[in-house]
């Protein structure tokens, strides 16, 4: 039997500063970015975002999600929020990338949805994948780091355990696309679904989103992107690899039972 036909996306005529539908009262692009203990670049890069972001011209907020941090990222987080009206901020729990960044997910009220890291913020991306979801050949857009094309400046061990994680979604899970971390922006209306449907948390959450999107036939397309962090990570990536290997257990174990 041949495949269902893929899902295509409307394409939309869209006014820079406005909602697709004319009103001002939505943003036209939700940004979430997680935050963990990031002292000492979240003011400079939420500052940095806003401003390029403003040159796009188009409407936008940007969403802080928080959990657990120990230094003065929340002090920080609130003074943006009070400063800047495109800004908001909001708190949960303990240390958990993927609950934060699927909370940030559930409430952002774009028509699109940029997810973001606070190291990162690369506004080429944005234009790029904002031109694919507006012309509608794309719901989702992720930006790799091992696609033909793409510059990944992190240190090599860390390139590799990208191509090595990879390599496990591709056996384990069957998955076709080269990476599932990182920034991708996506149609709220189609994916915000999805995102809800997500049961694993921490690190594989992203991947999960971006697996089961693909699953459920949406148009997910891959785009080179030049990775260069602002800092090296928070978190060591061997302290991060039981947890993962736990959460991809738990979500092959999941995915294979609706297969
Ligand atoms: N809310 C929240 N954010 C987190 C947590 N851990 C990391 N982050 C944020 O997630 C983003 C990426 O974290 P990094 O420390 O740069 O990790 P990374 O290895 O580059 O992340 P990957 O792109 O997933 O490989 C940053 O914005 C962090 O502040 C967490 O436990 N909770
Ligand atoms: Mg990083």
């Amino acid at each position: 039997m041949s495949d269902p036909p893929r899902r295509r996306s409307p394409t939309l005529k869209i006014v820079p500063g406005q909602s697709p539908d004319g009103s001002t009262k939505a943003p036209l692009l939700s940004v979430v970015i997680p935050v963990y203990n990031e002292e000492g670049i979240i003011s400079s890069s939420v500052i940095a975002l806003r401003e390029n972001l403003r040159d796009l011209g188009y409407s936008f907020e940007i969403l802080l999600a928080e959990n657990g941090s120990r230094d003065r990222t929340v002090e920080l987080a609130q003074e943006l929020c009070a400063r800047y009206t495109e800004v908001e901020y909001f708190s949960i729990g303990e240390p958990n990338y993927g609950r934060a960044l699927k909370e940030g997910i559930l409430r952002a009220r774009g028509t699109f949805v940029v997810c973001d890291e606070i190291d990162l913020g690369d506004i080429d991306f944005y234009q790029r994948a904002l031109e694919r979801l507006i012309d509608g050949d794309a719901a989702m857009v992720v930006g790799s780091k091992t696609l033909p094309g793409a510059e990944d400046t992190r240190p090599m061990f860390r390139h590799v355990a990208t191509m090595v994680y990879n390599g496990m979604l591709r056996v384990l899970l069957h998955f076709h696309g080269t990476d599932t971390h990182g920034m991708k922006a996506f149609r709220r209306d189609a994916l915000v679904g999805t995102a809800g449907r997500c049961v694993v948390d921490k690190d594989v959450f992203a991947s999960e989103f971006v697996i089961r999107a693909e699953r459920e036939r949406h148009p997910v397309v891959e785009i080179p992107v030049r990775v260069v962090e602002k800092r090296a990570p928070s978190i060591n990536l061997t302290r991060r690899v039981p947890n993962v290997l736990r959460n991809l257990a738990q979500l092959t174990y999941v995915l294979r039972r609706v297969d």
